[in-house]
């Protein structure tokens, strides 16, 4: 694929000339999302804290909560949802680029390209982005990632995201390897230093990689003990690599406190894009004695924001994607909407009346039908976005 997305690289990256016509349509787009509603509690919530999010590899939500075998498969998350704010409808929106299109939605809220990946073709785009806006607020910016910056292209592209600072697998010590590269134990356990290095406050955006297909986990990390019928199946496979690194999210968090840094620090935890339902879905339905609930592909990865001091966990059921992550977290570190408002692709879901998301296949969810034809044009209008380095000019912002 990556030989292939070379070819087309050379063949499409030109940047694209937009017509009046188009420009204004791009304007019109943008106005007629908009919802003019007032500010309420969650404004500049978390102003000034540090930011962690974690793009944790495959994560769907419907482990969240959920049991196997009488075993809660992910108990760390569990338990930091009585101090955050959780968003369970959450729909997944990456396209050819997989976990790079995630990158970029997560920290731009901007849709990927249509064909072939965004940081592949456009890795040098100019976008109002999250790092940079809470740069402008005196943060210090950093993306991790633990495997090599040259896969999906990544480095590039997190560097033209506007990430201050980006490092992969040639920072870290690789003395453990599970899957497709170093264990998020070992990934977990040396970020740690990492982070207390940064000046603060800091954003810094972590993506996992232990829970990646094919769910193979060495015997000795496996906890739950499933019955036959699932640990012949990928999605016993799965559920103990989720378990496993909610165990290395528990540690992480758990030596974050040890250093002072949990008080000031806000931990936003996600999933790149689904996982066992998205590659191995044919696999699961042939279960023998499954959980009805396992066999629904709903395409949803969580979001959940978790601060220590936050003492009125909200589960908020509103439809969204990944798109909204973003705006929504920018509402709450305090980013002023002023600056973002007309870039953002997607709303904040803590100030919205709408519901729904559209998918990569067109699909529409969510019950805001009014919102089906704009939001299925969204896609078209993010591909000339990014074709046309939109954002580069100031004339258009
Ligand atoms: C790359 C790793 C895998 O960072 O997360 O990417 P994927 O194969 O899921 O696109
Ligand atoms: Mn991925």
């Amino acid at each position: 694929y990556h030989i292939f997305n070379a070819y087309s690289v050379w063949q499409n990256s030109k940047t694209l000339e937009l017509t009046t016509e188009e420009k204004s349509e791009i304007d019109k787009w943008y106005k007629d999302k908009f919802e003019d509603i007032p500010d309420n509690q969650y404004q500049g919530l978390f102003k000034d804290k540090n930011l962690i999010l974690i793009q944790v590899e495959s994560l769907e939500n419907f482990v969240i909560n959920e049991k196997v075998e009488d075993k809660e498969i992910t108990p760390n998350l569990n338990k930091l949802l009585a101090n955050s704010i959780y968003f369970p409808n959450i729909n997944e929106q990456v396209n050819e680029g997989t976990s790079s299109d995630s990158d970029l939605m997560t920290n731009t809220s901007i849709y990927p390209l249509r064909q072939g990946s965004t940081f592949f073709n456009y890795p040098n785009n100019t976008y109002n982005s999250l790092p940079l806006l809470l740069e402008e607020m005196g943060y210090e910016t950093l993306a991790i990632h633990p495997d090599k910056g040259a896969f999906w292209n990544w480095m590039e592209g997190l560097k033209g995201v506007g990430f201050k600072k980006c490092i992969d697998s040639h920072d870290f010590e690789i003395d453990e390897v599970i899957g497709l590269g170093l264990s998020d134990a070992s990934y977990f356990r040396q970020i740690v230093p990492i982070l207390k290095k940064q000046n603060q406050p800091f954003y810094s955006f972590m993506v996992t990689l232990t829970s990646h297909g094919p769910f193979d986990l060495p015997k000795e990390y496996k906890e739950l003990n499933l019955s036959e019928d699932l640990n012949n199946n990928v999605l016993g496979g799965y559920f103990e690599s989720v378990h496993y690194t909610d165990k290395q999210i528990g540690l992480f968090l758990q030596n974050l406190e040890a250093e002072g840094l949990l008080n000031n620090t806000v931990v936003a935890i996600t999933g790149d894009h689904t996982g066992v339902h998205k590659y191995y879905n044919d696999q699961v339905q042939k279960l023998e004695s499954p959980d009805p609930k396992w066999l629904n592909v709903d395409n949803h990865i969580p979001f959940i924001i978790y601060d220590k001091s936050f003492e009125e966990p909200q589960k908020l059921e509103v439809t969204g994607g990944q798109i909204d992550l973003m705006p929504t977290l920018a509402y709450l570190m305090g980013i002023n909407e002023i600056s973002y408002n007309s870039t953002v692709m997607g709303r904040n879901l803590l100030k919205t009346e709408k519901d729904y998301s559209i998918l990569t296949n067109k699909d529409f969810v969510g019950t805001s039908v009014d919102m089906k034809e704009h939001s299925i044009k969204a896609l078209e209008i993010s591909d000339k976005i990014i074709k046309s380095n939109y954002f580069e000019k100031d004339d258009n912002n």
